[in-house]
């Protein structure tokens, strides 16, 4: 009576183990793949107020700060959407911009330092008003920031 008594504990210790330890896999592997963080876009450096003169052509760099907990490697891209005086999309949306260091291109100053920069040329025949841009990066499992909404008065 005893012997089987014990026998019997031990089988249930050992089906407790194998069920802890099955559970334990099972956790690792449902919640690692899912685990993610979405990126934060701040600190944001572009002008607030333009003046532009009949002949000449601005060249503005916006800058924009982006992190994600997840690692630099899992941000995708960073943009903006322009909105024109009248309230409309800019054609040319989404605007990227870029952390590879090329100044003169971009307008960044260092890669992979996680700023993203951007060169914006106005013509002088660009319209006149108030132009709303808004920031927003995106991660490799396609989760979105924040946005952060600008204002840019060219006049
Ligand atoms: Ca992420
Ligand atoms: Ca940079």
């Amino acid at each position: 009576m005893k012997k089987k008594f014990t026998f019997e504990l031990i089988a249930i210790s050992i089906v407790y183990f194998l069920f802890i330890s099955g559970c334990e896999k099972k956790y690792t592997e449902v919640i690692d793949p899912v685990q993610n963080v979405p990126p934060v876009v701040r600190n944001l450096q572009a002008p607030s107020v333009l003046t532009l003169h009949p002949t000449d052509t601005l060249k503005i760099t916006i800058s924009i700060e982006v992190f994600d907990a997840d690692g630099k490697e899992d941000i995708k891209s960073v943009f903006f959407n322009s909105f024109l005086p009248d309230g409309s999309p800019s054609r040319s949306n989404p605007i990227y911009l870029y952390d590879d260091g090329n100044l003169q291109v971009n307008g960044d100053l260092t890669a992979n330092d996680g700023i993203y920069s951007r060169i914006i040329i106005l013509p002088p025949n660009t319209s006149k008003g108030t132009y709303r841009f808004e920031f927003q990066a995106i991660d490799r499992k396609n989760e979105i920031s924040n946005i952060i909404s600008h204002n840019l008065v060219v006049q």
